[in-house]
């Protein structure tokens, strides 16, 4: 079985819930055996030092250790973190066929216009400095909220048409952090870390399903680190 998660943009201003279940879902998937997809944008890399970003989360960094070395890790790369993996993946999942797994910004209509790169190459060019940091958020999340529904709609078919024209029997993307699982489509989101909810899919002979982790299933940081009691 594999499982698909990203966006999760762990960064130092990560609410601490965010940490914890970044780290739940990489436990548990350890333990069920499955081999987990970090599908891009798992650091924030863009907006924070990327140093920083990772020092933030030294629990999660352990279970992704933890899973390389167990062999059950891939990743591939977001538009939030450059060097983060493979551009693109190929799954062959028994009962399912050849799988797609990309992060998607390349097919993102926003990413490729000229407003939506105000935010990456502001932060390229100055990204040390917090005020500009601060600003080429804004200029992102500004990006977004004008484009919404519509370019998610035009996402999902540039990504389709991929997944289409390669005769991938599905496109496993994230990026636009909208969950989408609709039998028949070939496109599937796996969706991202918001609130208090950790979106992934799951892949297997049956098909792709869209799961989450909510705060109800942690565990908690004082049972974590207690030993047992009888
Ligand atoms: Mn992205």
């Amino acid at each position: 079985m594999f499982l698909v998660a990203s966006d999760w943009h762990l960064s130092p201003a990560s609410p601490e819930v965010h940490a914890r279940l970044a780290e739940t879902f990489l436990a548990r998937a350890r333990a069920e055996g499955a081999t987990v997809v970090l599908n891009g944008d798992v650091f924030e890399e863009l907006f924070a030092d990327a140093a920083l970003a990772r020092a933030a989360h030294p629990r999660v960094l352990a279970q992704i250790a933890a899973l390389e070395r167990e062999g059950r890790l891939l990743r591939t790369r977001g538009n939030h973190d450059p060097g983060a993996g493979e551009a693109r993946l190929v799954l062959e999942v028994d009962g399912l066929g050849r799988v797609l797994v990309m992060h998607g910004h390349a097919a993102d209509p926003l990413h490729v216009s000229s407003v939506g790169r105000i935010g990456d190459s502001i932060s390229r060019r100055f990204g040390r400095l917090d005020a500009v940091r601060g600003a080429a958020r804004l200029a992102d999340r500004t990006a977004r909220a004008l484009a919404g529904g519509s370019m998610r709609r035009l996402f999902r078919r540039r990504c389709l048409a991929l997944v289409e024209r390669e005769g991938f029997a599905l496109g496993v993307f994230g990026h636009v952090h909208a969950a989408h699982v609709v039998a028949g489509d070939r496109y599937v989101n796996a969706g991202s870390l918001t609130g208090c909810t950790l979106e992934y899919v799951s892949l297997d002979q049956s098909g792709a399903r869209l799961l989450s982790l909510g705060t109800a299933e942690l565990v908690r940081p004082a049972d974590r680190s207690r030993p047992e009691m009888g």
